[in-house]
């Protein structure tokens, strides 16, 4: 069901050329953007909720979504100009966008963590998901979603030494509207560089100097096997390198891995 009252105040401080839609409950954004963008000829579609009931991660991990407290959003971009092999840094576009939204409406600096995390003091306060549809010649939509902590006050128990959110960071409330439209303007600002390469070129040192990861050890959770070594920035391609401990070089694709720091989550 339709939340109207957050739908139209967020439609009145939208970048324009976007359609947006506020749902009272759904299961996840990431799914209800893709039946929802079919009332619109609009390109890009966004999708909010007041509370998801089945809010994912990655690898079917479960996304805590309780009712009013944060933002839940995805936005939907259709048949856009990009490679299907191109898609995965999306995640780092909308990355690289959160943490400057979170400046813009805070004042706080947060930073990225590779790949799709955006964490303050340590913890996440963000997390993305983008999903892609293929057609026959090229992308049919990618969804990217994210979830944004804001006036949560305590998590439960098991996120508690990792999770955090914008309230427990600054000790203020913030609008759901607004931090979604900051994070809007954002993102096409950011999409529309991306687009002139199909790459990250353009965003690399605003990227790399937000980046958490930047001369840390990590462990990388690769699935063909653990290991560790220390974080340099990202490449054009989005890849994160890494130098292993015994000197060699690896490059580290976003769609296969995390990165873990080796005391904790970062
Ligand atoms: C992510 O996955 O971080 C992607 C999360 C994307 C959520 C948004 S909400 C809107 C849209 N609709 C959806 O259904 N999803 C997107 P991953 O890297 O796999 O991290 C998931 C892990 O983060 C979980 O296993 C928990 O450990 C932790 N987690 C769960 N809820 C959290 C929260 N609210 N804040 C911080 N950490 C959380």
């Amino acid at each position: 069901m339709e939340n109207s009252k957050m739908t139209s105040r967020l439609a009145a401080i939208l970048p324009p050329g976007m359609k947006a839609f506020w749902e009272t409950s759904v299961d996840s954004t990431n799914l209800a953007v893709v039946r929802l963008a079919q009332q619109t000829d609009a390109e890009i579609v966004l999708a909010a909720a007041d509370e998801q009931t089945q809010g994912r991660g990655r690898r079917g991990r479960s996304w805590s979504s309780p009712m009013g407290e944060s933002l839940y959003m995805s936005l939907l971009l259709k048949h856009p100009a990009v490679e299907p092999e191109n898609a995965s840094m999306l995640t780092l576009v909308m990355g690289l966008s959160a943490v400057q939204a979170l400046r813009d409406l805070t004042g706080h600096s947060a930073r990225i963590k590779w790949p799709n995390d955006a964490v303050m003091g340590d913890k996440k306060i963000c997390g993305i998901l983008t999903e892609m549809r293929a057609a026959e010649n090229g992308i049919r939509h990618v969804v990217i979603g994210v979830g944004l902590n804001l006036n949560a006050r305590a998590f439960p128990q098991e996120l508690m030494d990792r999770a955090t959110s914008l309230y427990l960071e600054t000790g203020k409330e913030y609008d759901r509207a607004e931090a979604a439209a900051a994070l809007c303007r954002r993102f096409l600002e950011n999409y529309n560089t991306f687009l002139k390469t199909q790459d990250m070129s353009g965003l690399l040192e605003e990227y790399n100097g937000a980046l958490i990861n930047l001369g840390r050890r990590v462990k990388v959770l690769d699935p063909g096997g653990e290991y560790t070594g220390t974080a340099g920035g990202i490449t054009p391609r989005g890849e994160l390198r890494v130098t292993r401990q015994d000197g060699g070089m690896e490059l580290i694709y976003a769609g296969e891995v995390s990165v873990r720091g080796l005391y904790g989550y970062v």
